[in-house]
């Protein structure tokens, strides 16, 4: 029982230490020359691999830019996915024209 006790008070006298150092990790993370201080320069850099990242998922034929080309495809395969479900439902069509389309829905 002592054991167990001793254990609850280390538990609990770590977890706000536990909180602190993450934040203290995640400041050190984006302090990139550890002087203590965080400036919008090393914001930028912190966070630009996850803007590169979602940018070149964006950029679908690699040119280095975005254009109306790169979501020609997603927009090709949103339509097929609309007369996909479009047949899927049409059983189900509440107009009973057997034309339903999932705009009924
Ligand atoms: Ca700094
Ligand atoms: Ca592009």
């Amino acid at each position: 029982m002592l054991l167990f006790s001793a254990f609850a008070w280390l538990v609990l006298a770590a977890a706000p230490a536990s909180a602190a150092s993450a934040a203290e990790a995640e400041f050190s993370g984006f302090d990139a020359n550890g002087d203590g201080k965080v400036t919008m320069s090393e914001v930028m850099g912190h966070i630009r691999p996850a803007i590169q990242k979602a940018f070149d998922a964006m950029d679908r034929n690699h040119d280095g830019v975005l254009s109306s080309d790169d979501f020609q495809d997603v927009s090709e395969g949103m339509q097929k996915f609309q007369q996909w479900l479009d047949g899927l439902l049409e059983p189900f069509s509440s107009s009973g024209d057997r034309d339903g389309t999932s705009q009924e829905f």
